[in-house]
């Protein structure tokens, strides 16, 4: 017998995995940027900070949000939409990173998605607790482009349901540099993501970032 010593999640980036048709997972892919997607983040958040954001329906979000690109999601009293200024500011979102950029393009072409340009980047905060409750991601023109998401920081377990809000959602425990391409039938599939589980990332500390690069406009 074999006594599996070697536990620890690789630092080697994997194979493309496609777990379900059109959801492609890419372990590890954004490892070997993450200094320069970490220093993009910071400047990110110093000129649109974090904020967290109050539903249609009046509740404040537990996970705080900003982004850059041309378009920004944002969500209020009067509903979700993207927009070309940071409401908080009045000012255009900060720029999209070039890394940003070539991370998702690359991601996407080796899902299938050659050509993808992205013009938004949500970037969620989430810190032990909080959580993101099944949605889906409606609010851009294009069904057909795919989103590219990154995750960075402590584990989340994200929950992958179906075209209707009741389905049996599986789960994916998603971890620091991973990434997923999500096209064709899954891109309107619910998801979400479980209360995050106390943890601290030697480069992140008590928190996860995710970012989501689509084409919104
Ligand atoms: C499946 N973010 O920002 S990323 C979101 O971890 C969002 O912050 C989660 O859902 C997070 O809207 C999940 C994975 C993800 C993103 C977009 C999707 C999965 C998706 C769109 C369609 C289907
Ligand atoms: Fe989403």
């Amino acid at each position: 017998m074999t006594l599996d010593l070697f536990t620890e999640p690789s630092t080697e980036p994997a194979p493309p995995e496609t777990f379900a048709p059109g959801a492609v997972l890419l372990r590890a892919f954004a490892l070997k940027d993450e200094n320069a997607i970490l220093a993009a983040i910071g400047q990110v958040a110093a000129a649109a900070p974090f904020r967290q954001m109050e539903t249609p329906g009046g509740f404040r979000m537990s996970v705080a949000m900003t982004n850059c690109g041309a378009l920004g999601w944002v969500t209020d009293r009067s509903g979700y939409r993207y927009t070309s200024e940071d409401p908080q500011s009045g000012r255009a979102w900060p720029a999209m990173p070039a890394i940003f950029r070539a991370l998702a393009q690359s991601a996407a072409a080796q899902a299938g998605f050659a050509g993808f340009e992205p013009d938004a980047c949500l970037v969620n905060r989430y810190q032990p607790g909080t959580r993101l409750t099944l949605h889906q991601d409606r609010n851009e023109k294009d069904f057909a482009q795919p989103i590219v998401s990154v995750s960075l920081g402590i584990p989340a377990v994200f929950l992958f349901g179906g075209p209707k809000r009741a389905d049996r959602c599986a789960r994916l425990r998603l971890l620091h540099g991973d990434v997923v391409v999500w096209g064709g039938p899954a891109r309107l599939r619910f998801h979400g993501v479980m209360p995050l589980a106390p943890a601290v990332h030697p480069l992140q500390g008590a928190q996860r970032i995710n970012l989501t690069l689509r084409r919104a406009g």
